[in-house]
């Protein structure tokens, strides 16, 4: 049901789920959060979507699936004929964006005829992903963290978004490991650090820049890594020898003692050190290098698919189900891919903010159809009033969703989807390089899994070539053809089988074998990017000061920072949750108490927070003085009331990978 894919056992009575509990899965090892528990509570929901909806004078009437689907089809090919294939696209979203879910739809838009892919992931892990691929040629989601010696987390916060994942924090620390942690906020995972840096939002840069400096000055880093396996080195440290103590500390909050003190864990922590970037780095107009700095103290503590270190896995290495080989399609124009290249070149992502412009505009064509998997971008893409309106606009908005959602209310359809009970598919957990097939519970009528719906739209479409196989059943036979592992043996193994035996260092092996030691343009970590040089980007990780320290403004005195997880929702998710709702009844706005009180409120008072984008109403909450600094607030969006998407920018970007600028946000705060 998350990202963490935590092995489970469902117990049913009478068709009912009665209970679930942790598996004995190599990944969980029988523990659970209070999420994967509470699923019981979903599936007994009354909310819950069984039958397709048609809008018919401004309200759902059900309809039958096979009628849905037929008109549904009818209305993309005459959208097609009309304005071409390019007229239609997909958007999946994260309640459905783990490997073959995610490629079937990528699949799907292609084939018939439309580059136009979109998903959550223009803000989500793509700015990691990119920063780490351009240095050493993939990103490492999931490090050997129960091995390492140092573990700095930035702008992440595992016991809330990772809970499984901390447990493997707390085991190397239970080891000896220093648990570093630097966030704008006290977090539960900052509770649990050796060493807490609490920064300016957007100043991770300056930080990890002044962190460099010093490893090299100490001489704490690895020399032959640094000599042989990496390039622009020179340039780094003569770049970085910029960011004096001085510097680092006014621009980024944190004293000198701190600095050294992570300088020193770091240093202390030979190859068997981890940076974890979050999602806290990644929504500023400078994410990406902010991401790369951090990258290049990887690089100089030589950290890179070492045992305790940024481990890179192998992959499963299953069928190629999207069609970027057969049918590119760059000749139709991507939605974002000439604004946005180095996004669409590694991630093969349109832009979804550039989309919401384009379906208003209809320039430089239009854009009339949408089919929306596992999302409710209404309320979690930035600048949501321009998203529903560009919703409203579209001819033909189709939802696939599990409950009403605030993107489904504006959709000409809205079909029932199955959930992770009701599917069959397959997860890979890179830490321990395994894989599970899920069980699919059961099936319910009218109810289809992704394959199954877009099978149906497709062979509607004359694109049924592409999809061959009668259902996901058969589609997974073929995927797992190339790797030597069957069904069978999947089916037997419900708690992780592992493809292939852990092995680090793979990069030294390949340099032996004259093989490019990381899959970089040079074959080494480019701590240099001559590519982002090509393209009039700067070749190293500069650092940029955030606009509300460069360009302070009086009228906007506060930076605010959005999304910080919560450990019970799941963005917009849960929301109907009822022991959840009791726990965290409302959206809040979380703030120092000097502000607080320079404002006259207190918690539970209702003030109007507003930026360039517009304003909201939402309620306070004063922390601590020690949990967030005077002057930055803090909310997390998926609230319908107090919808925090509604102030945040998709007009102001990181100009490498397009990322909107969600976190360090100007904003002004009224007492209402
Ligand atoms: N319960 C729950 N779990 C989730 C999710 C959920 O919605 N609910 N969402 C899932 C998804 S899709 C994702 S992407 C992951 C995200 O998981 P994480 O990457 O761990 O994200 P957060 O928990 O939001 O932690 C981000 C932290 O960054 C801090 N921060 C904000 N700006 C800055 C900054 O400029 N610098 C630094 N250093 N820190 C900053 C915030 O204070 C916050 O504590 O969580 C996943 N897990
Ligand atoms: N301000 C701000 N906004 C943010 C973020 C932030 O930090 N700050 N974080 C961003 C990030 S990292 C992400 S990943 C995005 C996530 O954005 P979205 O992808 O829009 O995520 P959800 O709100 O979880 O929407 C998932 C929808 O899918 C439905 N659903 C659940 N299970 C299934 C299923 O099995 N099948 C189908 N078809 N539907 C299902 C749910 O009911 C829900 O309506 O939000 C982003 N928005
Ligand atoms: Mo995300």
């Amino acid at each position: 049901m998350c990202d963490d894919h935590c092995g489970i056992n469902v117990y049913t009575e009478n068709g009912k789920i009665v209970d679930i509990d942790g598996s004995n899965h190599y990944w969980n090892k029988g523990r659970l959060c209070v999420k994967g528990r509470a699923g019981v509570d979903f599936f007994n929901n009354e909310n819950r979507i069984l039958k397709p909806l048609k809008k018919v004078d401004g309200k759902f009437v059900e309809i039958e699936l096979e009628q849905a689907l037929d008109e549904i089809a009818a209305k993309m090919l005459e959208i097609k004929a009309k304005d071409g294939a390019r007229a239609l696209s997909i958007w999946k979203g994260e309640a459905v964006g783990f490997a073959q879910q995610e490629e079937i739809a990528r699949r799907f838009i292609h084939a018939i005829g439309s580059p136009n892919y979109f998903s959550n992931d223009s803000q989500c892990f793509v700015g990691r992903w990119i920063g780490y691929s351009l240095m050493a040629g993939s990103w490492m989601a999931q490090p050997d963290f129960a091995n390492s010696k140092c573990i700095v987390t930035w702008g992440a916060n595992p016991p809330n978004a990772h809970p499984n994942m901390t447990q493997y924090i707390m085991e190397a620390k239970q080891k000896g490991a220093k648990l570093v942690c630097i966030d704008s906020r006290l977090t539960n995972i900052a509770r649990q650090a050796h060493v807490f840096a609490q920064v300016k939002p957007g100043t991770d840069g300056a930080l990890a820049h002044g962190i460099i400096r010093l490893l090299i000055e100490k001489d704490m880093i690895d020399k032959d890594f640094v000599e042989n396996y990496t390039v622009g080195f020179e340039q780094l440290k003569e770049y970085s020898a910029k960011f004096t103590e001085e510097f680092v500390c006014q621009e980024t909050g944190v004293t000198a003692e701190i600095l050294h003190q992570i300088v020193d864990a770091i240093g202390s922590g030979g190859n068997q050190v981890i940076n974890y970037v979050g999602n806290g780095l990644e929504h500023h107009e400078n994410g990406i290098n902010n991401i790369r700095a951090v990258a290049c103290i990887d690089a100089l503590v030589g950290g890179f698919d070492q045992k305790g270190g940024n481990f890179m896995p192998e992959g499963f290495g299953q069928q190629e189900l999207t069609l970027y080989h057969e049918l590119p399609l760059m000749h139709l124009d991507p939605i974002g891919a000439d604004k946005f290249p180095v996004l669409y070149e590694y991630r093969q992502e349109c832009h979804t903010m550039t989309a919401m412009d384009q379906i208003l505009s209809e320039e430089p064509y239009p854009l009339k159809s949408m089919i929306i998997i596992g999302a409710n971008p209404v309320s979690t893409n930035p600048n949501s009033a321009k998203v529903a309106a560009a919703m409203e606009k579209l001819e033909l908005l189709v939802v696939r969703e599990l409950v009403m959602s605030d993107t489904a209310e504006l959709a000409d359809y809205v079909l029932p989807a199955a959930s992770y009970l009701e599917r069959a598919e397959m997860h890979c957990h890179g830490m321990h390089q395994v894989v599970t097939l899920t069980n699919r519970l059961t099936t319910i009528p009218d109810v289809q899994d992704e394959y199954q719906f877009l099978h149906d739209i497709a062979h509607r479409l004359g694109a049924g070539e592409y999809f061959p196989w009668e259902n996901e059943d058969a589609l997974n036979e073929w995927l797992v053809e190339p790797t030597g592992v069957t069904i069978e043996t999947l089916k037997a193994n419900p708690e992780g089988y592992q493809y292939k035996p852990l092995k680090y260092k793979k990069w030294e092996e390949r340099a032996k074998n004259g093989e490019k030691a990381f899959k970089t343009r040079t074959g080494k970590v480019e701590i240099y990017s001559e590519y982002l040089e090509s393209l009039g980007y700067e070749g190293l990780p500069v650092y940029k000061s955030p606009d509300y320290i460069e360009n302070a403004e009086v009228e906007f005195p506060f930076a605010m920072i959005t999304g910080a997880r919560k450990l019970v929702y799941y963005h917009s998710r849960n929301k109907e949750f009822k022991r959840f709702r009791t726990a965290v009844p409302n959206g809040e706005v979380e703030m120092h108490p000097a502000d607080a009180a320079a404002l006259g409120v207190k918690s539970g008072d209702r003030v109007k927070v507003t930026s360039k984008i517009g304003s909201i109403e939402i309620e306070v909450s004063v922390r601590h003085e020690n949990e967030i600094m005077p002057g930055i607030i803090q909310i997390t969006h998926g609230w319908k009331e107090s919808n925090v998407n509604m102030i945040t920018h998709d007009d102001k970007f990181d100009p490498i990978d397009g990322f909107p600028l969600m976190k360090a946000v100007k904003v002004n705060i009224q007492k209402i």
